[in-house]
């Protein structure tokens, strides 16, 4: 498998809204605009940083990843992701490898990009996610 760069690192916020201003007023980021993803039932702000992005995530369901991470833990990094070639092939070398995979096949996350997560449990407890764009 071939890993291109830090995609993008996501951080869990109670609010983008409130949240952005941070990255925006205070850091000096371009904002994106906001896109609802409902599958993973979370709302994503993008941020541009040099070739990478910060990602912003409010939840949209008291059940979604998001919200039960924020009830745990609070707002903060929430994953990492790394953009790679070929999602499928580095999924199934990743499987043959007894890597713990959350998703076996890739899903559709923001931006139409290809997306697929490995279990904290498996990555020293930070969530990691591939995409591919
Ligand atoms: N980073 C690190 N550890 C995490 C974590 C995260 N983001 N989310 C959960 N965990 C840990 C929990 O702390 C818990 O550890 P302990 O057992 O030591 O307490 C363990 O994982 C299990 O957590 P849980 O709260 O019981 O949650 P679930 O097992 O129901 O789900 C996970 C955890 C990671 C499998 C689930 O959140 C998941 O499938 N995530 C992938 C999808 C996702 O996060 N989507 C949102 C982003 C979408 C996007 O970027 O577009």
């Amino acid at each position: 498998m071939k890993i291109l760069k830090v995609d993008h690192i996501g951080i869990a916020v109670n609010s983008i809204e409130d949240g952005k201003s941070l990255w925006m007023d205070a850091l000096g980021l371009a904002f994106e605009g906001t896109e609802t993803v409902e599958e993973q039932k979370v709302t994503t702000a993008f941020f541009p940083v040099g070739e990478s992005e910060v990602e912003l995530l409010e939840s949209t369901a008291p059940d979604g990843p998001v919200a039960k991470f924020l009830e745990k833990k609070g707002a903060g990094v929430h994953h990492v992701a790394f953009r790679v070639e070929n999602i499928e092939e580095a999924l199934a070398e990743l499987k043959e490898k007894g890597i713990r995979l959350i998703d076996e096949k890739p899903r559709k996350g923001a931006g139409g990009a290809k997306i697929a997560f490995l279990h904290p449990k498996a990555t020293n407890g930070v969530l990691v996610e591939l995409c591919e764009r």
